[in-house]
């Protein structure tokens, strides 16, 4: 797919001051084979800026991709909040978007165990709103005065430098073990969360409870959800790190291709309210980022839906300059004393000056409101704006503008909540924050069982590859105040005894929390396929069953061993869409063998091919076998009772069985694929 956008037609290269250049390719030389001259300032132009091109990449969340879309509630909100752009049904505020993950630098692979940040600019008509969120709702620290730490403990070791865009090392456990706030995001980081499909299929949270504020000073709690309408899917860790290496680009291409088809990805924003005098209602502190309210307890309410349907133009000028910022609120939203939202609230404004070179980023194309901004804010580093007249308040030879807004009141003007405040000044924690397990306990008991598997084997690799036995040792003592099970698992998988498990408190279950139960309710739209082919291919039946499942909007490739076309059947001929080694199973969703006995004859004996049916089979990927392409299954040596002799529907393989049409066995492959996984089926890699 070419989606060059290209430079304007019939435009002559120029010098930045827009003389004209006759030559780019020879620089100025005395003689042909003689000295460059100084004197070209065109080479020396186009040469500094060059070295120039590079700014500091993001501290945290250095990798990203993003894309704009728009914004619109389903009804107003005004009985909890002034926002503007929540006060009226189908108002359109534009987005943008950043997806990320937070430790790898830019050049890091996509598919890493990591958080992702699901950071959202809404551009309103009162001015920019950031939700700078996760694809978590909780967090490792409770004050962002332990968050240089953290960072440090995460990031790439300092002697080496490694790993790369990885958790799995020495001083990330040694800081979370000592740090036991941190364990109920450690199981969301151990989760499949951490190794989301697709960006498309993440959930995000704002983490901290925030503000609703109405337009009469009433102050409403709230947490905001983002809900993916294609459900929330994951890799399986092998699949991950298999395809860091086959397309370390993976999310943000899935991205990318998706906007450029026109198959928007959309999003539903919810919001859990807690009253004001329901403060102390919980279990838990709402002030405390390492705890969710559990939705069964407070039932998350829709509000609206964000739909991403254009891509930059430029990933420079607007991915990588995007500055996003906790502190840019709307009247009608404002915060808590959240210790962690109110470090957060100095941290951006502090980065985005030392990356983006200056006070002045709020006016780079991607981060202008579309508010009118008037302020006697002057000078600085790239200042754009040609500012006239006086540049102070109070002014008279100005005629005293930019005046206050609030001075007359009305509607549109921010106030902060005002919120009686008495205390000691104190470095303490409150006791409300103390309890840092039952929530741990809590996801665990939330999981469906093949979710609990892959965390036990997540933190078995991850610990595993920690070479401190007292590091190990101490995490496995806190896994114990988590779940007996939990610990014993992970202690087993690092020839550790298993501790015995230290007794908390009685904990319940949540089911909202199982990706179980957040499925798509787009059916399989955008789901990718890969079907198999060589010369021999029954291609009456491949096209049956591309023409099935594009219908219902997957999206179909033909493969073979080599690009141009195949031969059919009936000696016609089939075009191939991307040839075998250059792509993996881990890049697909679902795999199709087709039938015809040269053609499986072929592929069985290809170690790509049955090595790419292998793959899929043992990362529980949804397979269709067409005929007598189980000769491939069997080339894989996979366990033959979930194919031979039935279709086996619960382990996902089918097969024409005989008697079965293309079609039948499309339909069946579609079911399979709304269930995006069978983790339940035999030989399975975690
Ligand atoms: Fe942060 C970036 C999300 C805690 C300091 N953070 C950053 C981004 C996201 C988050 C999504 C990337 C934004 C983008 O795409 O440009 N951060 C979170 C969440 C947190 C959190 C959900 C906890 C609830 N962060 C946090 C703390 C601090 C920071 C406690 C500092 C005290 N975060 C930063 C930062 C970054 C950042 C250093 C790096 C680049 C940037 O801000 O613009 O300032």
């Amino acid at each position: 797919m070419a989606q060059f956008r290209a430079a304007p037609a019939h435009e002559a290269l120029t010098t930045d001051q827009g003389v004209r250049v006759d030559d780019t390719d020879n620089a100025l030389r005395a003689g042909t084979r003689g000295p460059t001259l100084l004197e070209d300032f065109h080479n020396r132009e186009k040469i500094t800026h060059f070295d120039h091109e590079r700014i500091p990449e993001r501290v945290v969340h250095a990798r990203g991709a993003g894309a704009y879309g728009y914004f619109e509630p389903y009804e107003s909100l005004a009985e909890y909040t002034c926002a503007d752009f929540l006060a009226e049904s189908g108002r359109r505020t534009p987005v943008f978007v950043r997806f990320s993950t937070v430790q790898g630098p830019r050049g890091s692979a996509d598919t890493v165990r990591d958080v992702r940040g699901f950071a959202t600019k809404f551009y309103t008509r009162e001015g920019n709103y950031d939700l700078v969120g996760n694809n978590m709702p909780v967090f490792f620290i409770q004050d962002a005065i332990k968050f240089p730490d953290f960072v440090h403990a995460v990031k790439m070791e300092p002697h080496n430098e490694m790993p790369t865009g990885a958790s799995a090392h020495d001083t990330f456990w040694d800081f979370c073990s000592l740090q036991p706030e941190s364990t109920h995001m450690l199981m969301w980081l151990m989760s499949d969360r951490a190794i989301p499909r697709s960006f498309r299929m993440m959930q995000g949270f704002g983490v901290h409870t925030f503000r609703f504020v109405t337009a009469d000073g009433r102050g409403t709690f709230v947490k905001f959800h983002w809900k993916p309408r294609l459900g929330v899917n994951s890799l399986v860790w092998d699949e991950a790190q298999i395809a860091a290496g086959r397309d370390p680009d993976f999310h943000r291409r899935d991205l990318w291709e998706a906007i450029e088809s026109g198959q928007y990805p959309e999003w539903e924003l919810g919001v859990q309210l807690v009253p004001e005098n329901d403060e102390f209602a919980f279990d838990f502190d709402l002030l405390d980022a390492t705890k969710i309210i559990p939705e069964e307890q407070v039932p998350v309410r829709p509000i609206g839906r964000m739909v991403l349907d254009r891509n930059p133009q430029n990933f420079f000028a607007e991915t990588e300059q995007v500055a996003f910022h906790t502190a840019n609120v709307v009247p009608g939203i404002d915060f808590t004393n959240d210790p962690l939202l109110q470090g957060r609230n100095f941290s951006y404004l502090d980065t985005q000056l030392i990356r983006l070179g200056g006070p002045n980023f709020s006016q780079l194309p991607v981060n202008r409101p579309i508010a009118d901004v008037h302020h006697n804010h002057r000078d600085g580093f790239g200042q754009q704006v040609i500012h006239p007249g006086t540049n102070y308040f109070p002014n008279s030879l100005g005629g005293g503008c930019p005046a206050h807004a609030g001075s007359g009141g009305g509607p549109g003007v921010f106030r902060h909540y005002a919120q009686r405040v008495d205390g000691e000044k104190i470095r303490v924690r409150s006791d409300s924050f103390q309890d840092h397990y039952s929530q741990a306990t809590l996801f665990w008991n939330s999981m469906s069982d093949w979710e609990k598997r892959h965390i036990v084997e997540a933190f078995r690799f991850e610990l595993g590859k920690v070479d401190s036995v007292q590091v190990r040792e101490r995490m496995v003592g806190n896994l114990a105040h988590v779940n007996g099970d939990l610990a014993a698992g992970v202690a087993d998988g690092l020839g550790l005894p298993a501790p015995d498990p230290v007794p908390g408190l009685p904990v319940t279950a949540s089911p909202a929390l199982s990706q179980e139960n957040l499925r798509s309710s787009a059916g399989i739209r955008t789901r990718k396929v890969a079907v198999l082919v060589a010369d021999g291919t029954d291609t009456a039946q491949v096209t049956a069953v591309r023409e099935r499942l594009t219908t219902a909007g997957a999206i179909v490739e033909v493969l073979a061993a080599k690009d141009g076309s195949v031969r059919g059947t009936d000696n016609d001929t089939l075009d191939v869409d991307r040839a075998l080694p250059t792509m993996a199973s881990v890049l697909y969703d679902a795999v199709v063998v087709a039938d015809g006995k040269e053609a499986v004859g072929a592929l069985a004996a290809d170690p790509a091919a049955v090595r790419f049916v292998e793959e899929a089979y043992r990362h529980g990927k949804p397979l269709a076998v067409l005929g007598e392409g189980t000769r491939l299954l069997s080339e894989a040596k996979l366990p033959e009772a979930v194919f031979l002799g039935s279709s086996a529907p619960d382990h996902g393989v089918i097969t024409s069985n005989g008697s079965a049409s293309a079609e039948d066995v499309a339909d069946a492959l579609a079911a399979a694929l709304e269930q995006h996984r069978f983790p339940h089926r035999p030989g399975l890699l975690n």
